[in-house]
């Protein structure tokens, strides 16, 4: 059985993995660590990060690394290296982005300083917000042809890149007006498609999500 070990919050790198996972009826356990905890658990883990997987007692790290693992167990990556290498990018897409916008959040919540982390955020709404998504809409025209998914069948790509949008979309972000994605009209419409999807919005895992 896969086991899974986050946070107890939702957030894109644990939730990719669970909902790949619960789409396709994989098995699995989720633990959730309180952030008051994590000093001690730290050091328990590979990289002294979250998300870890466990399984059979061992222990993976790294979001991509796990979220290939889950999606090749789900069925939702591809074999043909090129369709693979659109999801690759995909995830590598979701990474860089958090990174750009990382140094905001942590301000606001590790530091405390909320000056700080309100010029931070200006400066990646102004640098980096819409060349990030202008990337993501790019990708999206050259490797769909019918405009509904990223490799035109269901893939982890889609639920990376929906998990993604709806953190940037759905409010959470100070400053970050969702009118944003009215620029980027493939991937508003993929993100709409998406969220009526019922084989996707069926799951416990999306309810969690979205409530
Ligand atoms: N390279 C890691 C990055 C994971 C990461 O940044 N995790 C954050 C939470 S989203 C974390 O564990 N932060 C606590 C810490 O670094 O002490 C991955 O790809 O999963």
């Amino acid at each position: 059985m896969i086991k899974l070990v986050y946070f107890d919050f939702n957030f894109w790198r644990i939730d990719i993995l669970r909902l790949s996972l619960g789409y396709s009826k994989v098995p699995y356990e989720y633990k959730r660590i309180k952030r008051q905890e994590w000093p001690k658990e730290k050091e328990k883990f590979p990289f002294g990060q979250l998300p870890i997987m466990i399984i059979k007692e061992k222990q993976y790290g790294h979001t991509h690394s796990l979220a290939r693992f889950c999606a090749i167990e789900s069925k939702l990556y591809n074999n043909d290296k090129l369709k693979a290498i659109v999801i690759d990018q995909v995830l590598d897409w979701a990474n860089e982005i958090t990174n750009k916008i990382a140094p905001s959040i942590r301000a606001a919540m590790r530091d405390k300083d909320l000056e700080k982390s309100k010029r931070l955020r200006e400066e990646f709404i102004e640098n980096d917000l819409l060349v990030w998504f202008s990337y993501l809409e790019k990708l999206f025209d050259k490797s769909s042809k019918k405009k509904k998914f990223f490799n035109d069948e269901f893939s982890i790509a889609d639920i990376v890149a929906w998990r993604v949008i709806y953190w940037f979309y759905c409010g959470i972000l100070d400053k970050i007006d969702n009118k944003f994605l009215e620029k980027f009209p493939l991937i508003q419409n993929f993100f709409k498609q998406m969220n009526t999807f019922k084989a996707f919005t069926k799951l416990d895992e999306y309810k969690d999500i979205v409530s």
